[in-house]
């Protein structure tokens, strides 16, 4: 399987507020170079470099003035004297009005923003838009006939909806793939999420379309980030009523279980035919990571690459989470192993 990646992720490392202490971000650069380092150590396939992509392709997925916001946001923060990362700190919540957009950056952080998650630096949408990049060039090998293909992506994307980043997120990198699919010609296209988090944003974008059928399994929002979407009951709205699939687990929930909603999952998948499947591949499901709490083993995660082979489509990887230990690297090339054994 070909992998596409950038050294360009390290351009974005920022800061996030953990038990009300500012501090280096889970979402670190050490994450991509491990799994990079991983697929290079078992020789998984060809490693090519992103092509670069016009912003049109972004403006698909998200809205014009969105993309602006990110493109602009620096330089409109340190313009009035500051230094550190740009965060938000009040947003549109409830009753506050939240239709006119500010004109400060302040303003315009909140309101683009669904919390202080993502903060922006000097460099930041330089690593961003390569992410993007990255995840359309791995559709474009698909396009050019490979069965598959390993976008590794950094930052990740599947809190960042149509107008708002969050969680570690700025462009939609498995939406925008999906919607270059979409604009491309392909009448069905899926996305299935099976990072720890529920991918809000993923299913913000494609919610009421019928052409994107979204299934995410995440740990139940009750007690689990985002909290404020990802319930069973969400299954999309108008003519994408039915085109969106939510399951919600509990904590510890281990691979047996896991197991099971995947099996339904992929057979619900399988019945939509996509012509092109996306991947939003967290590993943040494993057992040691340290801001999620499901309970797989390494090895579960070679079972998730084969029941996603078992779908029998044209497959697009894009990495999201997984944080902070080793086994980011073993765990998400169990994955591409797993496919690969019921694919070649
Ligand atoms: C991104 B991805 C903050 C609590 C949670 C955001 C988690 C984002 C996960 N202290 N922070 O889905 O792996
Ligand atoms: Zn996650």
């Amino acid at each position: 399987m070909f992998t596409v990646f950038s050294d360009s992720h390290r351009f974005h490392h920022g800061t996030e507020l953990k038990d009300g202490v500012l501090k280096p971000s889970f979402e670190q650069p050490s994450r991509a170079d491990t799994v990079h380092n991983r697929v290079k150590q078992v020789g998984l396939g060809q490693i090519v470099e992103p092509r670069a992509f016009d912003r049109s392709c972004y403006v698909n997925a998200h809205s014009e003035r969105y993309v602006s916001f990110l493109e602009t946001a620096w330089g409109e923060w340190c313009a009035t004297g500051r230094t550190h990362d740009a965060l938000p700190l009040v947003w549109p919540v409830r009753d506050l009005a939240g239709e006119e957009v500010p004109t400060f950056i302040d303003g315009k952080l909140g309101f683009y923003a669904m919390d202080a998650g993502s903060p922006i630096t000097a460099t930041t949408w330089q690593a961003v838009k390569t992410s993007a990049d990255i995840a359309l060039t791995g559709l474009a090998l698909i396009d050019e006939g490979h069965d598959s293909a390993f976008a590794l992506c950094r930052p990740p994307g599947h809190h960042a909806a149509r107008e708002y980043m969050g969680g570690y997120c700025y462009l939609n990198n498995a939406a925008i793939a999906a919607q270059q699919a979409i604009t491309q010609g392909a009448k069905r296209v899926a996305v299935l999420d099976v990072d720890f988090h529920h991918g809000n944003g993923t299913q913000n974008i494609f919610y009421q379309r019928s052409d994107v059928l979204f299934v995410s399994l995440h740990g139940e929002p009750a007690v689990s980030y985002p909290y404020f979407s990802g319930y069973s009951h969400e299954v999309g709205a108008g003519v994408g009523e039915g085109y969106n699939l939510n399951y919600p687990l509990p904590k510890n929930t281990t691979w047996e279980s896991y197991r099971n909603a995947l099996l339904h999952a992929c057979k619900k998948l399988q019945q939509f035919a996509p012509e092109v499947l996306v991947i939003s591949l967290g590993v943040d499901t494993f057992k040691d990571d340290p801001i999620s709490h499901f309970l797989l083993e390494s090895e579960d995660f070679i079972g998730i690459g084969e029941l996603i082979a078992s779908v029998g489509c044209p497959t697009l990887f894009v990495m999201e989470g997984g944080y902070m230990v080793d086994e980011i690297g073993i765990n998400a090339v169990n994955v591409l192993h797993g496919f690969e054994s019921k694919r070649s």
